[in-house]
């Protein structure tokens, strides 16, 4: 039997908490016969909701879960964890201004990467979801700085698995049958949903997106803002932010950087700059990569057109100005 992998959700008692710990406990995230072990971290005013939640699991009886931590010490939390999934954080409220809730938000990232790096597992892999999640990444990576830049992303995946959504809708055809769509960028609305590499799997061969939509003004217009705006689109219907589908794209993400992309299908990750595609270095930027051995690469090559170029620039542009701000937190 394997060991169990230790995973970390902070903001555990949260509403993605709540979606995303039965999904990691059910084998979602790490496959079926990969036993886990939850460590679940929230702040104290929150601490009677997460033990509830602790309550559930052992109620739900997973087979592959084999110990929960629930706790409020970020210490405890993180200690041996060999995945670490942030999405606790500091929400923007009403009349807030953008400055003071980065600067919450890095004091939080700042604290956490040190605990990370002291006690987190060798080789851990972090992904974070809670916003600004680019540069709540990149906070953390700079204060871990003995956690290889490689191993520390954000969450694009949501956006990515909704511009799959999207062109399966758009097309009538089964969203498992559409890939290649790119998230380039910030997890913000200035994030650029690119199609012009994506295919759809038909009975006579892959065929291109743009072919088979045969609608560009759709594709570079309302579709972009479909996806940019698809969070807020669905804080109207709920009344509250993703949740199931944020806690799914956790794992997708996961999943294939600890299992690998398949053959022929690359998937979008919030990663440190190479400066590839012309991108500023040193954020973190989302780019399609693949994944093998546990590792991600960037896909090379892919050509830019004119229009992709300047969403690309814009978006990359609102990153380094976004870290010019967290810096200024620090200060
Ligand atoms: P909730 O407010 O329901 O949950 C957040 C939890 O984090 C709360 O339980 C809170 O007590 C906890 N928390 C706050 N500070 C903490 C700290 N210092 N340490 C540990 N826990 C802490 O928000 P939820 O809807 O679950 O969203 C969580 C985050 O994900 C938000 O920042 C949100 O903006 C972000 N999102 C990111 C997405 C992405 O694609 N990257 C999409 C979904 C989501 O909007």
């Amino acid at each position: 039997a394997k060991e169990p992998v230790r995973v970390l959700v902070t903001g555990a008692a949260g509403q993605i908490g709540y979606a995303l710990v039965p999904m990691i406990a059910r084998g979602v995230m790490l496959g079926a016969d990969q036993p886990v072990i939850l460590h679940m971290l929230d702040i104290p005013p929150a601490a009677e909701a997460l033990n509830g939640v602790k309550m559930e699991l052992v109620d739900a009886a997973f087979p592959l879960l084999k110990g929960v931590v629930a706790t409020t010490d970020v210490v405890e939390a993180c200690t041996g964890v060999n995945i670490a999934v942030m999405v606790g954080g500091f929400p923007r409220k009403e009349g807030m201004e953008r400055k003071d809730v980065m600067s919450k938000n890095v004091s939080i990232y700042k604290s956490q990467a040190s605990a990370l790096e002291q006690h987190a597992a060798p080789n851990c892999k972090v992904l974070v979801v809670a916003n600004p999640a680019n540069t709540n990444a990149l906070i953390l990576k700079e204060f871990a700085p003995s956690i290889p830049a490689k191993n520390i992303t954000c969450l694009t995946r949501l956006d990515h698995n909704r511009a799959l959504g999207q062109i399966s809708e758009k097309l009538n055809v089964q969203v498992s049958d559409v890939k290649n769509v790119i998230i380039w960028g910030n997890h913000s609305s200035t994030q650029y949903p690119d199609v012009n590499h994506a295919t759809v799997k038909t009975p006579s061969g892959e065929k291109p997106v743009r072919e088979l939509v045969k609608d560009d003004a759709w594709l570079n217009g309302e579709f972009i803002t479909i996806v940019q705006q698809r969070g807020a689109a669905i804080i109207k219907a709920r009344k509250l932010s993703s949740a199931l589908s944020a806690a799914s794209a956790a794992c997708d993400h996961i999943r294939d950087w600890v299992l690998g992309t398949s053959e022929g299908t690359w998937v979008s990750m919030g990663v440190y700059s190479d400066g590839s595609y012309n991108a500023p270095a040193g954020v973190i930027y989302s780019f399609p990569v693949t994944c093998r051995n546990g590792e991600w690469t960037i896909v090379q090559g892919l050509a830019i057109d004119e229009l992709s170029r300047k969403k690309l620039d814009l978006t990359g542009a609102e990153l380094t100005e976004e870290k010019e701000l967290a810096y200024s937190c620090l200060s």
